[in-house]
């Protein structure tokens, strides 16, 4: 099996790109060794404090937070760091011309139930000749020049695109991450889908009527049955779909029309949605492709319909 240092130095990636995944990669595998031992390490529980979302931040999410910033400002792999956890960018004086977006620990609500969690990650190029701040991750996700995340499972696993395709790699028992996928894809049709239903009553028409198409099988419309999943850790589901295909969605919904769904746009719907669309998939808001928005801020929310591209095209379709 291939190793991670390997592939990328065999990937024609720039020198401090490559340096950026493997900084991140070994970051991953410090989280899993801590999310690993959960209470026997004391990392479980509230932290008591509040990110710039007005969420709970659970331990982990900080401790995770803390190893990203301390990790990739020591070994300056990147200029900014900018995180779900922090309200605004950290600057890395002297770092590699990249920005580095994270959610240190994605589905937080499932990790004192020891469910599948992850981190995910989002890299941009910096800006040439000037310090960089919040309005300098405002870049469309297009523009991404790496991205991925890592999922601490029943195995911990590293999936990753630097523009060329989806790799994964299974992080063994001394700390090496070795390639078990070389490309990822996913088929465009689906019979599985993951959405939090107990929002149901708040969706838009169109969701409504994409769900309940898919919730009649064989006897509606669509004339064959659908199976449904919800981790409710975004890196879990979509990992999933990578995997054995299907689609993902947190759309918008009636609540709250000043919060266009629940997902952040520059650490979780872009990076996954750069993942998605290498593996042969499509990602929108149900309206535009996620990775042609301009982002306006730091900690936007976006909605999310992603996965397989004969669905995806449907529902958007169903938008119009
Ligand atoms: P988090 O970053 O605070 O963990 O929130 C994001 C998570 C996603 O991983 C997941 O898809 C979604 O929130 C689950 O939402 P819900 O609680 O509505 O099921
Ligand atoms: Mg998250």
């Amino acid at each position: 099996m291939k190793s991670l240092d390997q592939v990328l130095s065999a990937s024609g990636a720039p020198a401090d790109l490559q340096k950026l995944i493997l900084a991140l990669a070994q970051t991953c595998a410090e989280i899993s060794a801590k999310v690993r031992l959960g209470a026997l390490a004391g990392v479980l529980g509230e932290a008591g404090s509040d990110n710039v979302q007005g969420e709970h931040q659970k331990k982990l999410d900080l401790i995770a937070n803390d190893l990203l910033v301390n990790h990739l400002s020591s070994a300056k792999v990147a200029l900014a760091l900018g995180s779900e956890e922090m309200d605004h960018a950290v600057v890395v004086p002297g770092g590699a011309p990249y920005l580095v977006a994270f959610d240190p620990l994605d589905g937080s609500s499932n990790i004192d139930v020891n469910v599948s969690i992850g981190t995910i990650f989002s890299v941009l190029p910096a800006p040439a000749g000037k310090t960089p701040g919040d309005e300098d991750f405002l870049q469309p996700g297009e523009r991404q020049v790496a991205a991925g995340y890592a999922v601490y499972g029943p195995s911990t696993e590293l999936v990753f695109s630097l523009g060329r395709g989806v790799q994964a790699f299974t992080l063994d028992n001394q700390g090496r991450w070795l390639m078990t996928v070389e490309k990822m894809t996913i088929a465009p049709a689906a019979k599985e889908f993951a959405i939090n239903a107990s929002n149901s009553r708040f969706w838009y028409a169109p969701v409504q009527r994409y769900i309940s198409e898919l919730q009649a099988g064989k006897t509606g419309p669509r004339g064959k049955d659908f199976n449904m999943r919800w981790v409710a850790s975004m890196v879990a589901d979509v990992h999933r779909i990578l995997c054995r295909g299907g689609v993902f969605l947190y759309p918008a919904d009636q609540r709250d029309p000043a919060k266009p769904g629940k997902l952040r746009l520059l650490y979780e719907a872009n990076p996954m949605s750069f993942l998605v669309e290498q593996a042969g998939g499509v990602s929108t808001n149900g309206h535009e492709r996620i990775l042609s928005l301009q982002p306006t801020k730091l900690h936007e929310r976006v909605a999310v319909f992603l996965g397989a591209k004969e669905e995806i095209d449907l529902v958007t379709g169903y938008h119009r």
